[in-house]
């Protein structure tokens, strides 16, 4: 069966391929199937960005389509950035600068908990749904570390691994990652439902 991965990143498309590949299904991004859905994301929780992002995308291809919403939730500011985490701080600020007004916001301050979060949800053409989640905990370091990644990366430290994100390489950040957790999750679902309607 055909999905169609509601992102204009090729790099989120190569990772679900190859996790989803041995259900034998085929991921393509919106560009293959020559698409472009602007979606608004006007949800409050990432689970509903998520699904407006997949329910458009079905809705404009006619094939099961899967969007995904993701963010960065610090405890000590009420969760933010959370949904809002792409544009913390405005349009101006790159991931490092990003990261540089939240270790701003937070300095002085001990409490430094925070989470990951992702919510992948699948829309079918039939009406019928699919999501999944998953969160990775952490805390905020006092100072960026590490290379690797992208967006709050260098600042999410892992306590048991005593390393931020950004000092993992990709396969050791996928075990435990929140997106990694909710592609787990969301692949167990898949199957499930695969098993169900073996003719798509
Ligand atoms: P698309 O919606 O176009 O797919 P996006 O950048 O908005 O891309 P996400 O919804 O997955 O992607 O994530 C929103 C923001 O949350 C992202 O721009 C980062 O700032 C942050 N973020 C999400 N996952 C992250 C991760 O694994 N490491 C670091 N930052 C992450």
């Amino acid at each position: 069966m055909k999905f169609v991965l509601a992102t204009q990143n090729p790099k989120k498309r190569e990772e679900m391929a190859a996790i989803l590949s041995d259900l034998g299904v085929e991921v393509v991004t919106e560009e293959e199937v020559g698409v472009k859905v602007e979606v608004e994301e006007t949800g409050e929780t990432f689970a509903e960005n998520a699904a407006l992002k997949a329910k458009a995308v079905m809705e404009a291809t006619g094939l099961p389509s899967i969007g995904d919403d993701s963010g960065l939730c610090v405890d000590i500011l009420n969760g933010a950035p959370g949904i809002y985490s792409a544009r913390y701080g405005g349009e101006g600020l790159d991931d490092a600068g990003r990261c540089r007004l939240l270790l701003e916001n937070l300095r002085g301050l001990t409490d430094r908990r925070a989470h990951f979060e992702t919510v992948i949800c699948c829309a079918f053409p039939s009406g019928e749904w699919l999501a999944a989640q998953g969160r990775c905990d952490g805390t905020i370091a006092f100072a960026p570390m590490g290379a690797n990644g992208f967006g709050y990366d260098p600042i999410f430290f892992i306590t048991n691994l005593k390393k931020t994100f950004a000092q993992l390489t990709a396969e050791e950040k996928a075990a435990i990652s929140h997106r990694g957790n909710a592609l787990r999750e969301f692949k167990e679902k898949l199957a499930e439902y695969l098993a169900e309607h073996p003719e798509g």
